[in-house]
């Protein structure tokens, strides 16, 4: 990997760029990685690289059904791979459940390299190597599902994903929560909490909320569930936008 001074203004954002194309050399991430990776900068370009306040409601709702949740599943990519696989394992272990690896452009050795990568930063189980399922209504390979992991899930977190296996895996009754910085994507809009946020914030965010809430009554979580309104948070995400641009062009101008 390039190495990138942490005084650089745009360290953090540098350092993903790099941390993909590190993903794609030792194969764990697709070369379209590296197309998702240049769209998710430039939301959080836009929302100014920093976790907003309707991003933090979403990973609080979304770690409290989590919580809730009897049986959920963590599903893990080649750009989460590549981007957050110490976080993923650390949330993995927060709720002693295990991680699945579900890819789009999916190849068996891809599968492989990333199980191993999470078995090697720490992970008790990892799922997906032999999947023994199908998610109804998908006929690309992300359909491929593994009975204890996401096929029985009720909840599953998708980091990262296009809005298909989002939408089937609502139709199967599941609840879905989505990390997508894209605001206006299908896969943000068809989940049931979506987290407008950069995954390298989002997770560590989300450990912790879970560590946090645990200590809650299940009818307080379950009161915090009731009360979370996923469109709200939606265009809460869209105004911030607006909002940073906004102050960008008065700072710009001198105001
Ligand atoms: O490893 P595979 O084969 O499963 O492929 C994974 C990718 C990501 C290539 C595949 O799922 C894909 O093509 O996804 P999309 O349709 O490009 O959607 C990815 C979404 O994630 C886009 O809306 C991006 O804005 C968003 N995104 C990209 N990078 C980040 C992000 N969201 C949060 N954090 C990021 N770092």
């Amino acid at each position: 990997m390039t190495e990138i001074p942490r005084s650089h203004p745009r360290y953090a954002s540098l350092l993903a760029r790099e941390r993909v194309a590190w993903g794609v050399a030792q194969g764990y991430t697709s070369i379209q990685g590296l197309i998702a990776q240049g769209r998710g900068e430039c939301f959080d370009y836009l929302l100014g690289e920093r976790t907003t306040a309707p991003a933090e409601a979403a990973t609080k709702a979304a770690a409290a059904l989590l919580l809730l949740a009897e049986r959920p599943a963590l599903s893990v990519n080649g750009n989460v791979a590549a981007l957050a696989a110490e976080e993923m394992v650390a949330l993995a272990a927060a709720l002693n459940i295990p991680l699945e690896v579900n890819l789009f452009h999916r190849s068996e050795e891809r599968v492989k390299k990333i199980a191993d990568l999470l078995r090697e930063t720490g992970a008790k189980e990892v799922l997906g190597e032999h999947p023994d399922a199908t998610v109804p209504g998908l006929e690309h390979a992300r359909a491929l599902a593994s009975r204890g992991g996401i096929y029985d899930a009720d909840v599953v977190l998708i980091p990262l994903e296009d809005g298909d296996r989002c939408e089937a895996l609502v139709a199967m009754g599941k609840k879905v929560i989505a990390i997508d910085l894209n605001p206006l994507s299908r896969t943000a809009r068809k989940a049931t909490v979506s987290i407008v946020d950069n995954i390298m914030r989002a997770v560590p965010n989300m450990a912790a909320q879970v560590r946090q809430l645990a200590a809650l009554s299940r009818a307080d979580l379950v009161r915090m569930v009731r009360e979370y309104d996923n469109e709200r948070v939606l265009r809460g995400a869209v105004q911030e936008i607006r909002d940073h641009l906004e102050r960008q062009f008065r700072e710009d101008a001198g105001g």
